[in-house]
């Protein structure tokens, strides 16, 4: 229904109640900014990027580089797909600049 309610019918047809199918404001799916590994881009250069761009403080901006640089990846932030988008292309921009193949992806999370 418009009003985001839909009658229930029983087996009958009779309405038995009426209920809230859904709220009209739906949260925006959220999805994660991931690091991952190379070689060649300077860890400090990692551990700024978390502190400037993803507002992690300094211990938590190293443990997630280490995290990548250990694992392979690492989750930089969660944001809603337009937050998200970005997020990669200010690390994308900001590694190329630098000079570092530094890559980062959006996933669902
Ligand atoms: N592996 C890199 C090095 O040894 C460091 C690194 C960490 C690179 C995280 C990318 O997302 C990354 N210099």
């Amino acid at each position: 229904m418009a009003d985001g309610t839909a009658d229930r019918h029983d087996a009958d047809g009779a309405v038995k109640e009426h209920v809230r199918v859904e709220d009209k404001t739906k949260e925006p799916a959220l999805h994660s900014v991931v690091l991952l590994n190379d070689d060649y881009t300077p860890m400090d250069f990692v551990v700024d990027v978390l502190e400037t761009l993803f507002q992690k403080s300094p211990a938590e901006a190293y443990r997630v580089m280490m995290q990548v640089h250990v694992g392979g990846r690492g989750v930089a932030g969660i944001y809603p797909w337009e937050v998200a988008e970005t997020k990669v292309d200010a690390v994308l921009s900001r590694a190329r600049s630098a000079g570092h193949p530094l890559q980062a992806v959006i996933e669902a999370a």
